[in-house]
């Protein structure tokens, strides 16, 4: 791309959308300009790949979920022209850096919604042709920020400043309907640009509006409200992200924006389908590949039956094997509360055709298993309706051909428990897909000093689209004068971030301090908690000096909790407090420091994955699917403090035991405590260390303002089983305890040395090849999908 041209070009859209010259424009301006112009340059090979996903066999990404984070800095990078429009910008008195407070879209929770962004950006890349299809939510993931050491949000009006980097497609608008309204889904279309190629991939993201804007009766008989409440019943539906990860709320308007962008983006797939081959749908499964993001998009099974029998002219059973064929699941999480099911009477007031549609599937569904002779109990579990509730991971088993976990010990899990039955049947639909990250945005534009290293060391720039070849960094693991490097670069990125969270959140990390991080959203199974309470274990060490020697570290945190997780949100005070006790005690404050950050997201991780030596990844085994964060930092040189859980698992493989700090029980260790009457009461009184730090939440050493959540939390732990509660400490914080602080002291002396220390680190850079998204998109598309890499003419 000429970036002259593009500079001339960018100050044309200043002069015809802003009326404004280069030097009277501001950073809202120039981002508009420069991303309007980019827009302008990449039209026809978009359009071009376009045309080639569709003739050839294709994918696509079904997601409620696209965390994408800001795209400008991004798609300069995958274009190859970030260094250069750098130095343009300088010359003209601009810095990049400027725009950063311009967008930034948060269309997504965490995990789930960034490995979808993930995986477009890798397909991109490959040339694959997946196209992902979500919701245009008005608003994303709330903005958080803290008062008095608690958690209050705002709306995200993600779109204030403008969105350059979609375009509305009018005329690919469809009808949905309800029961109870039809609205209009308007597609926006988002470039996914490949890094290296001229092959772009396309996000469909679907806006809910009404079929005419206003009620004009309605209005000249001055009844204003009614003129008006057709259209606001219609944008309602893609009003908003629900704030929930992890958890199923069963709400009638999470239903609607389901079945809203299921059945917009099949009307759309048929379309696209038809414009190549006609109206002979027994091809169908031959050239589309549909891949199901958890369960939120599942109603597209029934809803692809619907559309292809009452408008195309297929028979049921007919329709039934093509979703069979076409559709696959990926399975994210094995906790019970997210495991969506759908009451019956609440399809059946929403969309009374797909309560019909899957009430046909599970009768049938239910008489091939008493041709097999299968026993009650049997179908019980595997039926999708039951007990008046629609299972839809249930229906995603029987409705599709593969179904994969995210990390090698979450896909064991799921056939040794969660979908074991399932298992038994259908041994061959199990694959599993180890998540990946890119290596794009996740190293080469967040840490371009890092970056730059690797690229001198490797003589080439070719692990920004091959990962593993990293692993021939490893010769250098223990050369001092390479560890220098890489320990003065980790240095400007900790200053770096130092600076930004001075300005951000008003304080910053202690000078030269290990920064120990914790960034991910905010639930019980994760366990910040047990992060807190060793961060107190370790305060009071410190004062009496049982002690030595310890190394100053920041222990900083990031997370939003749910606004109704009200235990979550505790967390967050209780963190927030312990940080204030630190500050305010002299005999510490030089040494400990604790910091939660506000609003965390994709943009702040950024900042913070390149700056951390120590990734926290302390889930109790057997709750976090995979994780990914883990790998971000891996891959930016942390060391990981962590359980045998999801992808910890793996990485520890790959970067060797001796480079991580492993720590707490194994899933089977887990599973016999849970069948054991596991008692943290007796951990808890037979320790009096352990004790003095569960004791500050009720004794009056830490503050909750008076609203009750420390005792609950302390309850949540110790409450002693004879007094009542069944089942404390869930999550085994007690279990995990000791060997927790004792694994977190030896890093902290461990890291005294500092060339043993940079080696660990280095070992985690070499060995992170495998957990690049090119990996594992590689792998769906082999495997899952079979589709091939496009060519351009
Ligand atoms: N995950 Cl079910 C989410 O982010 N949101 C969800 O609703 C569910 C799962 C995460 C999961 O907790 C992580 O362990 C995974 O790494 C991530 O999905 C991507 O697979």
């Amino acid at each position: 791309m000429n970036c002259t041209k593009l500079m001339e070009e960018m100050e044309v859209y200043l002069k015809s959308d802003r009326c404004k010259d280069l030097n009277e424009a501001n950073a809202q301006d120039i981002h508009h300009a420069l991303s309007k112009a980019i827009m302008a340059q990449i039209a026809t090979p978009w359009k071009e790949s376009q045309k080639l996903h569709r003739e050839a066999r294709h994918a696509y990404y079904m997601s409620a979920e696209f965390l994408i984070g800001r795209a400008i800095y991004n798609n300069l990078l995958c274009l190859g022209i970030y260094d250069e429009v750098e130095k343009l910008f300088n010359e003209r008195g601009l810095k990049l850096s400027d725009m950063e407070e311009v967008e930034d879209a948060s269309l997504g929770n965490g995990g789930l919604g960034r490995l979808a962004a993930c995986f477009l950006d890798s397909a991109a890349t490959l040339d694959l042709p997946l196209d992902g299809y979500g919701i245009r939510y008005k608003y994303g993931l709330f903005k958080q920020y803290i008062q008095d050491g608690f958690q209050k949000e705002t709306a995200d009006d993600w779109t204030r400043f403008g969105d350059p980097w979609s375009i509305r497609v009018d005329s690919d608008a469809v009808l949905v309907r309800f029961a109870d309204q039809t609205v209009r889904a308007v597609p926006y279309d988002l470039p996914v640009i490949g890094y290296g190629t001229k092959h772009i991939g396309n996000l469909r993201l679907w806006q809910a509006e009404p079929l005419s804007s206003f009620d004009f009766n309605e209005f000249n008989d001055q009844h204003y409200e009614a003129s008006v409440r057709e259209k606001n019943r219609a944008e309602d539906i893609s009003r908003v992200l629900y704030p929930n990860d992890s958890t199923d709320e069963g709400k009638k308007l999470r239903l609607k924006q389901q079945y809203f962008f299921c059945c917009a983006s099949l009307q759309d797939m048929i379309k696209n389908y038809k414009l190549v081959h006609g109206n002979d749908f027994s091809h169908f499964a031959d050239f589309n590949a549909i891949q199901l993001n958890d369960t939120h998009p599942v109603i597209s099974i029934p809803e692809l039956i619907r559309q292809l029998t009452r408008y195309e002219g297929v028979s049921f059973d007919d329709a039934l094997n093509i979703a069979k064929k076409t559709f696959a699941y990926t399975n994210h999480t094995i906790l019970p509360e997210a495991l969506e099911k759908w009451n019956k009477h609440l399809l059946i007031e929403v969309v009374p055709d797909i309560y019909e549609i899957i009430e046909k599937i599970n009768n049938r569904f239910i008489d091939e298993l008493y041709q097999q002779k299968r026993n009650p109990d049997f179908i019980q579990d595997v039926q999708i309706i039951k007990h008046d509730m629609i299972h839809m991971a249930n229906l995603a088993m029987y409705g599709s051909s593969y179904v994969n976990g995210v990390a090698a010990i979450h896909t064991e899990i799921l056939k040794k428990s969660t979908l074991h039955s399932f298992y038994e049947m259908w041994p061959e639909r199990f694959q599993n897909k180890t998540n990946g990250i890119t290596q794009r945005r996740w190293l080469a534009m967040n840490n371009r000093e890092l970056s730059a290293m690797i690229t001198r060391l490797l003589g080439s720039d070719d692990w920004v689209t091959d990962l593993p070849q990293l692993k021939k960094l490893e010769k250098y693991a223990t050369d001092k004068k390479v560890l220098d490097e890489f320990w003065d670069i980790k240095h400007k990125k900790k200053h770096q971030l130092g600076l930004f969270m001075l300005k951000h959140d008003g304080t910053a990390p202690i000078k030269d301090s290990i920064y120990d991080i914790q960034i991910k959203r905010l639930h019980e199974y994760k366990r910040q908690f047990l992060n807190a309470l060793s961060i107190l274990y370790i305060y009071y060490g410190l004062k009496d000096g049982s002690i030595q020697d310890f190394h100053p570290t920041t222990f900083i945190f990031g997370a939003k909790a749910a606004p109704g997780y009200v235990r979550a949100k505790g967390i967050i005070k209780l963190i927030n407090e312990i940080a204030r006790l630190v500050e305010n005690d002299g005999q510490v404050r030089d040494k400990l420091r604790v910091i939660f950050v506000q609003n965390y997201n994709v943009s702040y991780a950024e900042k913070l994955v390149a700056a951390a030596n120590v990734s926290e990844q302390i889930s109790t085994a057997g709750t976090e699917a995979s994780g990914t964060g883990n790998m971000k930092l891996m891959l930016n040189g942390a060391v990981t403090l962590g359980t045998l859980d999801g992808a910890n698992v793996e990485i520890a493989q790959e970067a060797g035991m001796e480079n991580e700090y492993i720590f707490g029980a194994t899933v089977d260790e887990i599973e016999k405590e849970e069948n054991n009457n596991y008692i943290p009461y007796h951990i808890y009184n037979n320790d009096p260390k352990i004790k003095r730090v569960m004791e500050a939440l009720v004794n009056g050493t830490l503050d909750d303002g008076g609203t009750g959540m420390f005792k609950e939390l302390y309850d949540s732990i110790i409450h002693n089983v004879d007094w009542g509660q069944s089942h404390p400490d869930k999550y085994f914080l007690m279990y995990d305890f000791q060997s927790y602080v004792d694994t977190k002291l030896k890093l902290n002396r461990d890291y005294k040395d500092k060339y043993a220390f940079a080696e660990k680190c280095w070992r985690n850079i070499c060995n992170a090849g495998k957990f690049s998204s090119d990996r594992t998109i590689k792998d769906y598309a082999d495997n899952i999908w079979h589709i091939d890499p496009i060519e351009f003419d």
